[in-house]
Order: structure tokens, then C-alpha cells, then sequence
């Protein structure tokens, strides 16, 4: 499908006026005259222009592996001689030793610093994979650095052990490993057996529904189950949850919950261990025949076979509002682009801002060397978990906590449509991920643009007893540059935002749409959400996504300085009438040990990221300040045994820790199936070690308390399912960042009235746009 329409151009009528009658004026000058007129539209134009180019000063040390090294890693981990024992995946059962996956392993800061800032040469690059070894005596799943790169006489195969400090390193248990098709493989004739057993029930409770196995013609029901699957390791649990099949089976969960153990590698020894529906648990399938024979197992609701209403689509019978069948408003780049990537590097330069991007197939897009004016603000920045965690009274819902990046949330970063998730004229670039030897590119997976914010970044109006109200007035333009990306894990379709404005603060937003998990809907649960259909409940949950901030304030060594607002009493001679009085006070301190904490109650403290050692113009150290954004929250159940210990960084809104190149990552991938004997726990990263002038870095929290509701019908809103957070210059400079701004209007009404307007040579363009429905943006996914 191709679809054209054409947008109207913009037209500058000179911005430089004067001496125009004052009456009729003040409305053009504030609108600034903007022309519309149709127009056929040319070719090319400003809009559709690649962005300038630049090239990054370094080449890019965090870049994923290459697709050579990536078949070399492949090949050497499958050499015989390695004795690593490998199967291809396609062809492996749990007893087989087989790749899971492979990246590159983080380089360590301590290697890159040199190269970066001084004359020290790349460091070497690794790549780290993750075995599933069910041929050893103890099976587990471990992990592998396999370096340097590219492949060559001296690379070497070695245990990643040192990024993790559960105490068994890369190990995980077989138990708590991925359940991966294999594992599924193995229990679902388990499953397929008993739930032919009780066939008759199912399909009388479920219009008809059974399962006879994933791949008999009869089963026309679906599974789900919950995660985590294991405690410690020590066993294995698969407790599942049957829906109606279709593309949103999310929303038409169904009553019925079989619980399995199916511990070890060994699946004749896997077994039943019991059913729940109606809120009461059937340990054998004799208990819950005899209650069907009963009649005690009636469903009060049918789930909708038919879910076409839960489809993102044009609903018609939801009518039509006015003058909705209009292109609606768009932000378009109608100066052309102005900024500059260095797309090999996978680098850009914007407005003073500078930083490369990197990529990793569990936590997303990253980012590192983030300065502005060629000063370094943060070395790191980058995603570590989203996770989520659910209540309700069944299985399923209350024991499901989410890691997506135990589902590899960066492989889901996917196609996005131009002028629908992103702004026409966007810059797209592609994601590529290891699948197995070959590499999966996701193309047009990142947008880049920069946006009107819709706001002045400053403005002020001297006021003057005049027809216009004043004599001077200065208005700055607001804009900032945005890479989006949106992972869809399973249900979720999850959109991270990281965006640079002029002034030189930050922002985070995290956005979700997608569906619900939700459950079958029982009368009298509205304790765990309401009731959203005919037969489903929004399940209630959290979300929590924790980030990680690495700054370098004018180097390394900073301090977390807390600026805590007290109301103090006090009393000043002048009003003696007053006595001692309330009054407001900075109590300001450096926080001296590693911590998790919480915003403060009201938001009565500033914490700002400070170097003691380099002060402003004006004797101030300079800072950055982390400011709170929307729903800057933590996850509300602490003592869960569902993520008892696995989920310790989403326990606090805040974090500050010491560096360390061994302290790399909050969480593990393989840490959901570990709750209580996790392999990466982050509250051990809080052992007492001091963050005052150290090299910091700040872990923080974005999320939301889903309080689920109708309208997340079909899908959750975006615009309401939104958390974010900035980071401002505190004292950084020795004013505001804004006075270089050329984009900004300067008015001046003279003592006869006479009017200037300083344009400062940026004048409206006249830029030709039209647009076409970008088919070639809907990318695809090409393995190479
Ligand atoms: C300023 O305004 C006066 C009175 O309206 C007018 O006569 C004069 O020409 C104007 N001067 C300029 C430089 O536009
Ligand atoms: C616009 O296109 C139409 C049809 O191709 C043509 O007749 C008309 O002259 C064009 N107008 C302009 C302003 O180019
Ligand atoms: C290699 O693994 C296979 C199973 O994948 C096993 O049957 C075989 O014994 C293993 N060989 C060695 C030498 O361990
Ligand atoms: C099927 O159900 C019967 C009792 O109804 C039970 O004896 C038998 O073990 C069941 N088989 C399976 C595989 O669960
Ligand atoms: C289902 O599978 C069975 C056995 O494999 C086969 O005989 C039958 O024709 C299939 N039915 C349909 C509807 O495909
Ligand atoms: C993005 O991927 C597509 C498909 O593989 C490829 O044609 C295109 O060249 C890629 N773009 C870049 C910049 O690598
Ligand atoms: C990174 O640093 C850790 C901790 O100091 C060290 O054990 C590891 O070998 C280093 N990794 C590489 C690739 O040099
Ligand atoms: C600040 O400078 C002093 C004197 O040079 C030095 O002793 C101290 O370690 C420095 N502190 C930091 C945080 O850099
Ligand atoms: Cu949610």
C-alpha cells in the first residue's frame, strides 16, 4: 500500500518588521505569519534529507560483535577441540550441551578510559555466551567470555564468572534456567496426557475447549504459565494457566490452572501437582472430577471466543468525531535536520550534546561518553531491568514477576512506523542481535529526531506602560532530540525514550502500551482489579524499570551531595514581635556510604552528582542534579518469595554505588528463576564502601502501580502508562545554557512605539513537504 497526502509548506514573510501599525499587529507577531498553501509537493525536500554527518572521535568500543566475529565465536565454541560438546539448538534435548546465546561482553571501564582520553589503544573486544550444559553431571547453564577478537591464536574460552556475585558465578542451575523450547518439549506430554484425561471437563467448563499437546489438530486452547519457575534452583515448577487461543490471548485467560513439577533433566520423573479453578485447589485429578461430578465447577462467565474486540484496530461502531478524517498536526523537522550522526560509529552530535549508542540483545539500546560541549556528563547509560510483578488469588497472576531481560527485551526492539511512532522525516537506524552463527537485523528498530517541545525554553516580558504591554521581550525556542526505541515482550509493548534538550538537561521516559495480563474474571476480586470484559479481570501489578546512571562530573571523582530543605526555627532581631519563627534552611551534606533510598517525603531534598574538586565561575561545585519525573516509584511488595532476593534494584526509588568493573549489570538474565538464591543480587553491591569523592553510579527506578481499568482495553494508553525523570545542570555552568540560542525571537518597542524584531538570521523556512505513507519504514527483520 502506498498512501500519499500532502502537508501544507510553511512560508516566511520576513520576520524582520518594524513600525507596523500596532493594531492587528500583536496577533501576527505572536503567530509570526505563517503562510499555509497547498502544494504539490516536490521530490525532495529538507524533511526527507538524511541528517549531516560527523565522524565520532573514537571508533565505537561498545559496538556490538561483528557478524564475522560472531560466526568465528560460533565456530571456535563448536570446535571439537574447545570439549565443549555442543549440539546445534535446533537439534538439542535437555541432556545436551547447546548454545543459548551469544553478545559482546561489556568492556571495562578501567580499559576504555585510557583509549578515550588519551593515546592508549582499543581495548580488545569479547564476547560472552551463555551454555546450556544438560550433558554434564551437574547440569546447569553457564557462562562463557570467549576473547580477544577477533578470533585468532589468542583467544581463549573462560568461564564469565566475575560480573556476578551470587557466589556460583556463571552457573545457574538447570532448574532455574531459561525454559526454553527444549524444556518445554520435554513437559508438554505431561501436560498433553493429563489434560486429555480431563477433556470432557475442559470442554464443558470451556465451549469446548482441550488440549491434547501443542501439536495435536484437536487442542484449540493455548498455554501460559508463570514465572519464576524455580525457588533456588533445587526444583522446578511449571505452573500453567489455559487461555483461547489469538493474537490477544493476553485477554482471554480462562479458569484453569495446572501445576507441574518438573524438576531436572529427567522428564519421566516429571508430575502433577494439582489443578486450581473457582479459587480451590484439586491436588488429583479424582478430587476435581468428583467436584465436576458435583456440579461444583460451573464458570459464571463464558470468555469470549471471538476477540476481535480486542484488536488495535478501527473499531466503526464506535462512530465518527468531527473533522477526525484530517491529517492530524505533526512535528516535522522543517529546517532541516540539525543534527549529525556518525551512523558506522552509531554516533551523534547535537546542539553541543555528544554520545554513542550501543546495543545489547537483553537490556536494549545504551548509551555511553554522553558530554555536552566536550565535557563528559555520564560514561554510562543504559536500561537493566524492566520488571513486573502481579497480584490476584490463582497461580498464575500471583506468582508472576516478569525480568524481560530474561526474554532478551532488546531482541524484541522492532519496526516502527514513521509518523505514527515516530515523526515523519526521523532518522531510523537497524538492531542486530546474534541468532545462533548467523546475525537477525531488525531494520528502522531506533528513530532519531529532534521536536518542537511546544514550549519556550525561557522567555520574559519587561513590562512597559505601553500598546503592547512592554519594551522588551525575549522568547527562546524549545527543542530537544529523542532516540526511541519500543520493545514488545510478549504482552508489553514497552517504548523508551532518552531525550537531549537545549539547555543541557536529560530526560527518560518509559511508556507501555500493549496488553494486559490479565485473569479470568471471578465477582468479589476487585481486590486484585476490575473486571475489563465479559469474563477477564485486569490483573493489578507494578512496573518497575531500573536504570543505571554512570557520571563523570569534570572527571571521576565525584560525591552524591544531598541539599535537604528544613523548616527551622529561628529568630531575627528585626521582627522582635515574631520570636522564634518557622523558616526555610538547606541543610546540605555528601552522602559518605553506598545506599538505596527513597525520595524524600514531599520531595524536600536535592540530590545532586557533584565534583568538591572543580567549582563554577562562582565558587559552586558543579552538579548535576536528578530531578524526579512521573511515577518515579518502587516496587510495593519487599518481602515476596517470588522475588525475594533476584529483584533487590527495584526495592528503592534510588541507588548510589562505588564503580567497580565487576559491578556491571543490577540484575542477571537468568536471575528470575532464582528468588531465593539469586545469582546477581544487587543488594550485596552495598557493602559499606564510601561515595564521597569516588566514581559513582546511580541506579534509579521508573515504573508505575498499574491500577488496571477498562481502558486499557484494548491495549494500555500510552499516554497515561508513562514514568520519566531528568537530570539537570546544577550549578554546572556559570549560567543558563540558553544565551547561545540563535532560535529566538528579541522584541523591542521603541519610546514612539516603534517595534524591532531581532530574528538573529534564523528566519521560517519554506520547506517543500510532502509525504508519503513511508512503506519502506515498516522495515522487516533479515538475517544474514
Ligand atoms: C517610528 O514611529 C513613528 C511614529 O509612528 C514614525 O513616524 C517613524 O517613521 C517610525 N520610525 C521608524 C524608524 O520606523
Ligand atoms: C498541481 O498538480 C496539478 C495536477 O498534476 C497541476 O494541474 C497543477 O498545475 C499543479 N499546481 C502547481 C501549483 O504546481
Ligand atoms: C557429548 O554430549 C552428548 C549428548 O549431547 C553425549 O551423548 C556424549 O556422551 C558427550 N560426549 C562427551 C565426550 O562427553
Ligand atoms: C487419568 O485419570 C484417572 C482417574 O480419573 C487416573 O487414574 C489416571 O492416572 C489419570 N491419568 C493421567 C495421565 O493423569
Ligand atoms: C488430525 O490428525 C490426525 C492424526 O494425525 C489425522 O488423521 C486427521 O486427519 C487430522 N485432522 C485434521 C482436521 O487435520
Ligand atoms: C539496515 O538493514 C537493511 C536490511 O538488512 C539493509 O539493507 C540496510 O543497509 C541496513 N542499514 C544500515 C545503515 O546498515
Ligand atoms: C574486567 O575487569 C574484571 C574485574 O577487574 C576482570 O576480572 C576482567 O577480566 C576484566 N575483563 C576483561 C575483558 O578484561
Ligand atoms: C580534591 O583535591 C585534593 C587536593 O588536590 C585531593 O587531595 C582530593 O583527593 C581531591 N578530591 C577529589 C574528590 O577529587
Ligand atoms: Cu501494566
Amino acid at each position: 500500500m502506498k498512501l500519499t497526502s500532502t502537508i501544507c509548506s510553511v512560508l516566511s514573510t520576513g520576520a524582520l518588521v518594524s513600525a507596523l501599525p500596532p493594531i492587528g499587529y500583536e496577533r501576527r507577531l505572536f503567530h509570526e505569519a505563517i503562510n499555509k498553501r497547498g502544494i504539490n509537493g516536490s521530490s525532495s525536500s529538507c524533511l526527507t534529507d538524511a541528517a549531516p554527518t560527523t565522524t565520532a572521535p573514537k571508533s565505537n568500543v561498545w559496538a556490538p560483535i561483528s557478524a564475522a566475529d560472531n560466526a568465528a565465536v560460533w565456530d571456535l565454541l563448536h570446535d571439537p577441540k574447545s570439549g565443549l560438546n555442543l549440539t546445534h539448538p535446533s537439534k538439542a534435548v535437555l541432556t545436551d550441551n547447546y548454545v543459548w546465546w551469544m553478545d559482546a561482553l561489556p568492556v571495562n571501564k578501567s580499559d576504555v578510559l585510557p583509549y578515550l582520553d588519551g593515546e592508549a589503544p582499543m581495548p580488545p573486544k569479547y564476547a560472552r555466551a551463555i551454555l546450556f550444559e544438560g550433558g554434564k553431571d551437574a547440569p546447569d547453564s553457564q557462562e562463557y567470555m570467549i576473547g580477544p577478537l577477533p578470533v585468532g591464536p589468542e583467544t581463549s574460552i573462560e568461564k564469565l564468572d566475575y560480573i556476578y556475585n551470587g557466589g556460583n558465578g556463571g552457573s545457574v542451575p538447570f532448574n532455574a534456567r531459561y525454559f526454553d523450547g527444549p524444556r518445554n518439549k520435554a513437559s508438554d506430554p505431561l501436560v498433553a496426557s493429563i489434560m486429555s484425561n480431563i477433556s470432557d471437563i475442559t470442554a464443558a467448563l470451556f465451549q469446548g475447549g482441550v488440549y491434547h499437546g501443542s501439536n495435536d489438530n484437536r487442542t484449540n486452547l493455548v498455554l501460559t504459565w508463570g514465572v519464576p519457575m524455580s525457588w533456588d534452583g533445587t526444583q522446578a515448577f511449571r505452573n500453567v494457566m489455559l487461555k483461547f487461543p489469538g493474537p490477544a490471548n493476553y485477554l482471554t485467560p480462562l479458569d484453569f490452572y495446572l501445576l507441574l513439577d518438573v524438576t531436572g533433566t529427567d522428564a519421566s520423573l516429571y508430575s502433577m501437582r494439582g489443578f486450581v479453578t473457582g479459587e480451590k485447589y484439586y491436588p488429583t485429578t479424582e478430587a476435581l472430577r468428583a467436584a465436576f461430578v458435583a456440579g461444583e465447577l460451573a464458570m459464571e462467565y463464558d470468555q469470549t471466543l471471538d476477540a476481535s474486540w480486542a484488536l488495535v484496530d478501527h473499531k466503526p461502531e464506535m462512530g465518527v468525531r468531527d473533522l477526525e478524517d484530517r491529517l492530524a498536526p505533526s512535528s516535522l523537522e522543517i529546517g532541516g535536520k540539525r543534527y549529525r550522526v556518525d551512523e558506522e560509529n552509531q554516533y551523534i552530535e547535537y546542539m553541543g550534546w555528544s554520545f554513542y549508542m550501543s546495543f545489547s540483545r537483553t537490556l536494549g539500546i545504551m548509551f555511553y561518553d554522553i558530554k555536552f560541549k566536550g565535557e563528559r556528563i555520564l560514561y554510562e547509560l543504559s536500561m537493566q531491568e524492566a520488571m513486573a510483578q502481579y497480584g490476584g488469588n490463582q497461580p498464575k497472576a500471583a506468582g508472576t514477576v516478569y525480568h524481560d531481560t530474561y526474554y532478551q527485551l532488546g531482541t524484541e526492539m522492532s519496526p516502527l512506523v514513521e509518523g505514527f511512532d515516530c515523526p515523519w522525516g526521523s532518522t531510523f537506524w537497524n538492531l542486530s542481535h546474534s541468532t545462533n552463527e548467523k546475525i537477525t537485523t531488525k531494520t528502522n528498530s531506533v528513530c532519531i529526531f529532534e521536536a518542537d517541545m511546544n514550549f519556550p525554553v525561557s522567555r520574559h516580558r519587561y513590562g512597559a506602560d505601553n500598546a503592547y504591554g512592554f519594551d522588551k521581550l525575549g522568547t527562546v525556542k524549545g527543542s530537544a532530540l529523542t532516540l526511541r526505541a519500543i520493545a514488545t515482550v510478549g504482552n508489553y509493548d514497552y517504548m523508551f525514550d532518552y531525550v537531549f534538550h537545549m539547555d543541557a538537561s536529560f530526560e527518560i521516559a518509559v511508556r507501555a502500551s500493549g496488553y494486559l495480563q490479565s485473569s479470568f474474571y471471578y465477582p468479589n476480586q476487585g481486590k486484585w482489579g476490575p473486571r475489563i470484559q465479559q469474563a477477564t479481570q485486569g490483573s493489578l501489578h507494578d512496573h518497575i524499570i531500573t536504570f543505571k546512571g554512570d557520571f563523570d562530573i569534570a572527571g571521576t571523582k565525584n560525591s552524591l551531595q544531598v541539599s535537604e530543605l528544613k523548616a527551622v526555627k529561628q529568630s531575627q532581631p528585626w521582627f522582635p514581635e515574631l520570636g522564634e519563627f518557622e523558616q526555610l534552611e538547606l541543610d546540605v551534606y555528601n552522602m559518605k556510604e553506598e545506599q538505596q533510598f527513597n525520595w524524600a517525603a514531599n520531595n524536600q531534598a536535592m540530590y545532586t552528582i557533584i565534583n568538591t574538586n572543580s567549582t563554577n565561575k562562582w565558587g559552586t561545585p558543579r552538579g548535576y542534579r536528578i530531578v524526579p519525573g512521573k511515577s518515579d516509584i518502587h516496587l510495593s511488595t519487599l518481602k515476596s518469595p517470588f522475588s525475594l532476593k533476584n529483584s533487590e534494584f527495584a526495592k528503592s526509588h534510588l541507588a548510589v554505588t562505588q564503580q567497580h568493573d565487576n559491578e556491571v549489570f543490577a540484575n542477571s538474565v537468568q536471575n528470575l528463576n532464582l528468588p531465593q538464591k539469586p545469582q546477581q543480587d544487587f543488594s550485596k553491591f552495598f557493602d559499606g564502601e564510601s561515595v564521597d569523592g569516588e566514581d559513582l553510579v546511580v541506579w534509579f527506578n521508573l515504573g508505575m502501580h498499574h491500577f488496571t481499568r477498562s481502558e486499557d482495553v484494548p491495549v494500555t494508553l500510552y499516554s497515561e502508562a508513562y514514568s520519566s525523570i531528568s537530570f539537570a545542570p546544577q550549578n554546572f555552568f556559570d549560567r543558563a545554557q540558553d544565551g547561545d540560542i540563535l532560535n529566538r525571537r528579541w522584541i523591542e518597542v521603541d519610546k514612539a512605539g516603534n517595534m524591532t524584531v531581532q530574528t538573529y538570521g534564523v528566519e521560517l523556512e519554506t520547506c517543500a513537504v510532502r509525504l508519503s505513507e513511508p512503506a519502506s519504514h515498516i522495515g522487516g527483520t533479515v538475517v544474514t
